[in-house]
């Protein structure tokens, strides 16, 4: 059986050593010689947390050259970039969001109240929370739509979102014309770690949130891990991931096309293929080749593919799917035949693509699901975000006096091995009252 834990080449999320050079020599530029990466986040929120709007200024202006007379953006421009949005476009993204929002319906939890046994649990949604939408390379209105709906469709009263402004470009009408369709309530152009600063601990034009939720760069995924505890986060996310797991009658130019949508992401992206076929191998390989050379993001697509895809080549289909659970990507896609019947045997994925016509890009825009999905093996023990992340769930209980006279011995008992005579004597008051009524 091939060695899962051999073939990854994971990326942790919080390798600040991944980071491209001229970032790192910005970050010794703006805080000294000496300073890591760490020191830097750290020192950035602690900034941020003491002299609020002052110290987001100026980082907007240090790190990525944006002079921010405010943050956020005024209700007429995100109207003005609805207007200005080509009619396809709103068409599409109002399908999506469609198809968001009633796939996070169909999740949510309801509340249940058992009368006849006293019990039950209410649901409630958070009060506010924070949406971080990563900038760079691509803007990604897409992550716009997969996380502020599940928090509108789990009722969450205030949707905040965030989004860095580079230099003095406004921001990509794509990405307003997204949150409104959402139903964002307010959007600011402040990104990296005074954006997670900022939702933390509040500042005085920023509000801090109950949850922060979104993907990010290696420095996000930093600050949000350093602010847990102050607010609740979603996740740490690294690079995205993608394993797909083909037989011998999968296509090969279909399952190229999918390695290589993952590829283009960015150089730490994930790409690997797990198949027990050879024939499929070497076709995907010339699919590969042909497909990349159009492609303008070629340099992403090859330089990600040679640091981190895989080709991993086993005996059966069964130990293919064995090799993607140990894995336990992003997103697992498997190129069968009859995908559901193997769709059993999956126990770890962040998110789970059957067949040839659902393949993860359609997870990404339209399927329904939130794209926001647990990376690096994380799989195992966490879930894609969904409408659960923005409700939380209190439990009520309402014991009537005949099921209270049932359960109070029980109860006096632990509480006497547990040595707690006074909450003993809570109970036992009760039944002897039950016994025996006396007035008050
Ligand atoms: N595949 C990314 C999401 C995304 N792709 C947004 C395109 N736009 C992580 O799941
Ligand atoms: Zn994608």
């Amino acid at each position: 059986m091939a060695a899962a834990d051999s073939v990854l080449h994971r990326v942790d999320p919080l390798d600040l050593s991944t980071l491209p050079d001229a970032v790192l020599q910005r970050t010794r530029q703006a805080f000294g010689p000496d300073a890591t990466p760490e020191s830097a986040v750290l020192q950035m929120l602690r900034d941020v947390r003491s002299d609020g709007d002052s110290a987001i200024r100026r980082y907007a202006l240090l790190l990525d050259g944006a002079e921010l007379d405010s943050f956020q953006i005024p209700q007429h421009e995100i109207d003005a970039a609805w207007e200005s949005t080509p009619q396809d476009l709103k068409n599409a993204l109002e399908l999506a969001a469609k198809r968001i929002t009633e796939f996070h319906r169909a999740t949510l939890p309801r509340d249940w109240v058992d009368l006849q046994g006293g019990l039950g649990e209410l649901v409630r949604p958070l009060e506010r929370v924070g949406l971080y939408a990563p900038g760079g390379t691509a803007a990604y209105p897409s992550t716009v739509l997969m996380t502020a709906i599940p928090a509108r469709v789990a009722g969450v009263r205030e949707v905040l979102l965030t989004t860095p402004r580079l230099g003095n470009a406004p921001l990509n009408p794509t990405v307003l014309a997204a949150a409104r369709i959402a139903g964002v309530d307010a959007v600011f152009q402040v990104g990296g770690v005074p954006a997670i600063g900022a939702f933390a601990y509040g500042t005085e034009s920023i509000p801090k949130v109950d949850k922060i939720c979104g993907p990010g760069n290696v420095f996000v995924a930093h600050a949000k891990r350093m602010v847990q505890g102050h607010v609740d986060i979603d996740g740490v996310f690294g690079p995205t991931e993608t394993v797909v797991v083909a037989d011998s009658f999968a296509n090969p130019i279909f399952c190229a096309a999918d390695l290589i949508a993952q590829a283009e992401h960015d150089p730490m992206a994930t790409a690997i293929l797990v198949t027990d076929s050879e024939s499929l191998v070497r076709a995907v390989e010339s699919e590969l080749d042909a497909q990349i050379s159009t492609n303008p993001r070629a340099d992403t697509i090859r330089h990600s593919l040679k640091a981190q895809g895989q080709v991993v080549l086993v005996d059966s289909f069964t130990e293919a799917i064995e090799v993607a659970n140990r894995l336990a990507p992003e997103h697992l896609c498997l190129m069968v035949a009859d995908p559901w019947a193997w769709a059993g045997s999956v126990r770890n994925a962040g998110g789970l693509f059957l067949g040839e016509y659902s393949p993860e890009v359609m997870g990404d825009y339209i399927a329904g699901p939130s794209h926001v999905m647990p990376t690096g093996g994380t799989a195992r023990f966490s879930s894609a975000l969904s409408v659960h992340h923005f409700v939380r769930t209190m439990p009520v209980v309402g014991l009537s006096p005949e099921h209270f006279r049932d359960l109070g011995g029980a109860a006096v008992r632990i509480a006497e091995a547990e040595g707690l005579p006074g909450h003993a004597g809570a109970v036992q008051a009760r039944l002897d009252h039950l016994a025996a009524p006396r007035a008050k």
